[in-house]
């Protein structure tokens, strides 16, 4: 062959190469929240979407209901399986009602992972736990009996009554209360569905059908901007210690103005971006999901699976008036 024409071959060929590298369809991921507008979630996309610049090949869709149910979600499932995405990532409203949508995702192929609020195990090939389900339940309740020696009554003002997250680490607070911390009296716990405003009136019911109530857990960020707002509302600051899961730059004017004495996190934008490293991993086939895989997450580490193919990234910080004001300007 002359030295011209194998020029030309090669050059056609790097045409082709580049023509197909130009055409490849990124790596799709839906990445679906619980509700739109929810500052921790805005949170993780950005850790989400860091993720997919860092791969290179992945678009991430974010997307979620305007309110937490699992209906909004259903539909979203079935509008993302119609669109063909690669991979579904979702922090679930209900660990059941989502199930018969994820699994006709994963019939045609598509990977399923939960990730902060998980979907019933046939639902999802992994599960992502922000941190350790027991070490959140008693660090929720530590937060209260921390600044209460005498002890005394708490309520609990969570999220949508059927969000695993949150239902897991109750349950979990639940049980080290009688031992661990006897003097704290849970007196009730009430449902503020991650609305601000059902959250504001379930705070306000609380303390109205509770007059010695001492201190309001809201393992959830949306519940406790709404409960200390409506102690400092009250008149309540040094009477009612607002705590739970806050994300700092939502809270820090609360643990300045003393309504809040501590509250706790894990890293929101990691969790994103974990959600996003492991569902392109799958969907490219890279790990395949099995009790006992390893599965790295970039600057994140890696993490195992257990033997429901679930595993935890990380333990929460805590946060007061020592390091609010640092941690506000990250998330
Ligand atoms: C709310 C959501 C989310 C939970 C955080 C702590 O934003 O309920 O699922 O992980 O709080």
């Amino acid at each position: 062959m002359s030295l011209f024409k194998k020029l030309m071959m090669t050059a056609a060929l790097s045409v082709a190469m580049l023509a197909t590298a130009a055409n490849a369809e990124p790596i799709k991921i839906g990445l679906v929240v619980k509700s739109l507008g929810n500052g921790f979630f805005d949170a993780a996309n950005k850790g989400a979407q860091e993720a997919a610049k860092e791969i290179g090949d992945v678009e991430v869709i974010y997307t979620g209901p305007t309110s937490a149910t699992a209906e909004g979600q259903i539909e979203i499932i079935n509008s993302l399986v119609a669109q063909q995405v690669n991979a579904i990532a979702i922090s679930a409203n209900d660990p059941d009602a989502l199930v018969p949508a994820l699994k006709k995702a994963m019939d045609r192929g598509i990977t399923v992972i939960s990730w902060d609020s998980g979907v019933a195990q046939e639902g999802r090939q992994v599960h992502l736990n922000p941190s350790d389900t027991n070490l959140i339940g008693e660090t929720i309740i530590k937060l209260a009996a921390d600044h209460l020696p005498e002890g005394g009554d708490v309520a609990i003002l969570s999220a949508s009554s059927t969000a695993t997250n949150q239902n897991a680490w109750i349950e979990a607070a639940k049980k080290v209360l009688p031992e661990k911390f006897p003097k704290i009296n849970l007196v009730a716990t009430v449902y503020g569905d991650d609305d601000s405003v059902k959250s504001t009136n379930e705070a306000k019911g609380l303390i109205s059908s509770h007059p010695n109530l001492k201190a309001i857990i809201a393992p959830t960020t949306v519940g406790v901007v709404a409960a200390a707002q409506v102690v400092t509302d009250q008149n309540l600051i040094g009477k009612i210690n607002v705590t739970g899961l806050a994300l700092p730059s939502e809270f820090k004017k609360f643990i300045d103005n003393g309504s809040s004495q501590a509250v706790a996190l894990w890293n929101p934008i990691d969790l994103g971006y974990s959600a996003v490293q492991i569902s392109h991993q799958l969907a490219t086939k890279k790990v395949e999901a099995k009790p006992g895989t390893t599965i790295s997450i970039g600057r994140v580490g890696s993490i195992t699976l257990d033997d429901t193919n679930s595993a935890a990234m990380a333990a929460p910080f805590q946060f007061d008036k020592s390091n609010i004001e640092e941690f506000s300007k990250i998330y």
